[in-house]
């Protein structure tokens, strides 16, 4: 059995309205659970010219683990980003390191987005079976 995922847009999280977005904080928005395969994120403005974000990070239910990270299989994509600044590239979105120096900032000041691909489930299925000779007998050879 094979999981496919389905990409549907729709806002699911948007800051509360007045709520001030600091700088050296990580911003949490929480919602409710969805499947999904692609998380954008859309920027429509920024505190001052063009936004910059050091990571993009998207954590299950347990919470406990970053599931953008690049380590992980995540793909990091963006609308744009800042032309002549090795510093400031996409893949710093989900590189795991935070500052400046391993950030994304977009190419322009309004509409831009990020957005990250979450890697395919990958399932492991194991047959065990010792193989003696009177057991290995039955081990099964092919099978779908
Ligand atoms: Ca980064």
């Amino acid at each position: 059995m094979r999981t496919i995922w389905f990409l549907s847009w729709c806002a699911i999280a948007v800051p509360a309205a007045g709520a001030e977005i600091l700088p050296d904080q990580p911003n949490a928005m929480a919602f409710p659970a969805e499947k999904a395969r692609f998380v954008r994120i859309v920027v429509h403005q920024s505190s001052t010219s063009q936004p910059c974000i050091d990571e993009l990070e998207i954590y299950g239910a347990d919470g406990e683990r970053n599931l953008a990270l690049a380590t992980g299989g995540a793909k990091a994509s963006a609308s744009s980003c800042l032309p002549g600044y090795a510093i400031h590239r996409i893949e710093h979105l989900n590189d795991g390191k935070y500052g400046n120096g391993q950030s994304w900032i977009a190419a322009g000041t309004t509409a831009e987005w990020a957005q990250i691909e979450l890697p395919a489930t990958r399932w492991r299925i194991s047959l065990p079976r010792r193989s003696t000779s009177a057991t290995g007998r039955r081990r099964p050879t092919t099978f779908t």
